[in-house]
């Protein structure tokens, strides 16, 4: 099962829990309702033929999916990119990862700029929604195999924050404001 928290402020490696002090946990329906993120449970040795993925493309019409895996050995340019995938940031377009091996920590701000950590292991699909500041990160384990999809031609460019002019931010905050 996915688990989310808040974060401390510590400075220490990014790969740890950061875990405050104590512990503050969020449930999904909260982690969705403050940030817009979706998750869902997907049987990942099986993924091709998994009914819930196979619903979720056709609904949501992703054309196109890839693999991306990060590791020291598999990631061309392995340092700068988890560095930028670190880099608080947004994109045009929703962030659609399902994890099929290793783990990782995709880190949203909710409305309060506070940072919510999302733990993601094998088998959990996250969607971040379009205009959402996020970040990534390998957890200690320094592994994990994705699956990207994708609505049409993929559009990968981060826009660092500040981006708070970009239409897909506005566009975010507004329907945000409108849930709570
Ligand atoms: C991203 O955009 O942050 C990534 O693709 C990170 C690797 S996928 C877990
Ligand atoms: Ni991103």
């Amino acid at each position: 099962m996915v688990q989310v928290w808040y974060m401390d402020t510590e400075e220490t490696d990014q790969r740890l829990e950061h875990h405050r002090n104590p512990p503050a946990y969020l449930e999904l329906d909260d982690l969705y309702q403050k940030t817009g993120v979706e998750y869902f449970k997907i049987n990942a040795d099986e993924y091709q033929s998994d009914n819930t993925l196979t619903e979720l493309r056709a609904k949501r019409g992703y054309t196109y999916d890839d693999e991306i895996t990060c590791s020291e050995k598999c990631l061309p340019d392995y340092a700068n990119k988890l560095k930028a995938f670190f880099t608080e940031h947004l994109h045009t377009d929703e962030e659609i990862r399902l994890i099929l091996d290793g783990s990782g920590y995709f880190d949203v701000r909710d409305n309060e700029d506070n940072w919510l950590r999302i733990m993601v292991v094998k088998g959990d699909l996250i969607i971040i929604p379009a205009g959402i500041y996020h970040r990534f990160t390998l957890d200690t384990n320094n592994f994990v195999r994705t699956r990207r999809y994708f609505v049409g031609e993929p559009v990968w460019a981060p826009h660092n924050r500040p981006a708070d002019d970009m239409d897909c931010r506005k566009s975010y905050i507004k329907h945000q404001s409108e849930n709570f």
